[in-house]
């Protein structure tokens, strides 16, 4: 144990702060990572099919993985530099097919993803799972479950179906739970003459989705604000679908923290969520300007998202996801970053003496909180960090980056 993390403990325990037990709640707090940062969301179908739903990834820096193998072999390296417990996150574009063997999405079976029940399996990892409403030729006129077209709704209906049964598949293999997200990009570029019918489509669309009780599944809905070429109007609202868990329980709503105005905030929409839900999924990502799904860094928004999920004694009702994918950088050091980034935060909001600032809100000695809320800011908290990276076998400071350096130089660089 280092002699700085050594005084670095006492000072933080002279606040009340008890850092033993800091380090032990997030090591033992997941963070499911998204696989589809490794590939620019393309996935593993090769269609060559281009990204379509309204969002995007811009870049073209070498060295996407493209296939499952180098995925997975990127996801592994980019994961030995973050600390703490991980699960992957996978969207069901990314199965995997025998040769000669492809289905289409409505016929997507729980034996395509055996290869990475076997991946989560070798690396200890965890699985959550993403029907995939996008990319594909099925998606017309930008709608999915919402389609006044029976043919197209019926089709991605199924698909749900199939991604729900797939989850419960994977949730039994691995005796854990598997969060499955229902994401649609349906809407309308232009003022709708109707904003009602496609979302009664959409709720009976769910409803039919979600009919089969199936163990080991937590499903959930995430709502947009607009998209791409969906400026005017989005079916899955933030109301559509925070009032469709409400009355249908065992649904959550998932917070993605791009898809909101910018003035909001999903730091605030956490315990509102926690007072009524027993679960809140979340996309943590980082929307610049628009919901551009930058890299996530270590920022005052990511901070306070942290504060809610610790201080509300929720480590374990907040379901940690993240959501992002940047192609103009090293999509290794992507990973890297954002995920430590999402470590640090939980980090830097478990070291504080809630107790004692919460006693200060309700007694009003708002100067004092104030006080305490900046001094806190200062303390040698990347002492803490680095004896927790130690601890967990990864670098503490810049030295992972020469790792990423070499991976790309000796595997990256020699794709294209
Ligand atoms: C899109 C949503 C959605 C996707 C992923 C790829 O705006 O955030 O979660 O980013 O499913
Ligand atoms: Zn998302």
């Amino acid at each position: 144990m280092s002699e700085r993390y050594q005084s670095a403990k006492k000072l933080y325990e002279a606040w009340g702060v008890d850092v033993e037990a800091a380090l032990n709640a997030l090591k033992n707090t997941p963070i499911s990572v998204h696989c589809w940062q490794g590939d620019d969301v393309i996935g593993l179908e090769g269609s060559g099919r281009a990204l379509s739903g309204g969002i995007q990834t811009t870049g073209n820096y070498p060295g996407r993985a493209r296939n499952f193998e180098e995925l997975k072999a990127d996801f592994v390296k980019a994961m030995s530099l973050v600390p703490g417990k991980k699960r992957i996150s996978l969207h069901a574009s990314y199965a995997i097919f025998a040769p000669g063997e492809q289905v289409d999405r409505d016929q997507l079976q729980p034996r395509h993803f055996d290869p990475w029940i076997d991946f989560a399996r070798e690396n200890g990892l965890g699985i959550d799972f993403n029907p995939t409403f996008f990319s594909h030729p099925m998606v017309k006129d930008n709608l999915t479950l919402s389609s006044p077209d029976e043919e197209v709704r019926s089709f991605w209906v199924r698909h749900g179906i199939q991604c729900r049964r797939i989850s419960a598949y994977i949730a039994e293999k691995l005796n854990d739970h598997v969060l499955c997200n229902v994401w649609i990009p349906d809407g309308y570029k232009d003022v709708p003459a109707d904003r009602l019918s496609p979302r009664l489509r959409l709720k009976k669309s769910l409803d039919e989705i979600f009919a089969e009780k199936l163990p080991g599944v937590i499903d959930c809905v995430e709502s947009k604000v607009f998209g791409i070429g969906m400026e005017a109007y989005t079916v899955g609202s933030s109301e559509f679908y925070i009032s469709y868990a409400g009355t249908h329980p065992g649904v959550y709503d998932l917070l993605d923290n791009g898809h909101y105005h910018p003035t909001e905030v999903v730091s605030d929409k956490i315990p509102s969520l926690l007072a009524f839900f027993d679960k809140v999924p979340l996309h943590v990502t980082r929307g610049v300007r628009w919901d551009s799904d930058h890299v996530v860094l270590y920022e005052d928004e990511l901070k306070e998202i942290a504060k809610e999920i610790v201080r509300n004694d929720a480590l374990e009702r907040v379901l940690i996801g993240l959501d992002f994918f940047d192609a103009s950088i090293n999509r290794i050091a992507a990973w890297v970053v954002g995920t430590r980034s999402m470590e640090k935060a939980l980090l830097f909001a478990l070291l504080q003496p809630w107790d004692e600032m919460k006693k200060m809100q309700e007694d009003c000695r708002f100067t004092e909180l104030m006080m305490m809320n900046e001094e806190i800011k200062t303390l040698p908290f990347s002492d803490i960090w680095e004896h927790y990276c130690e601890t967990q076998g990864v670098p503490g400071g810049r030295e992972w980056y020469d790792v990423v350096a070499q991976y790309e130089k000796d595997v990256l660089l020699k794709r294209n």
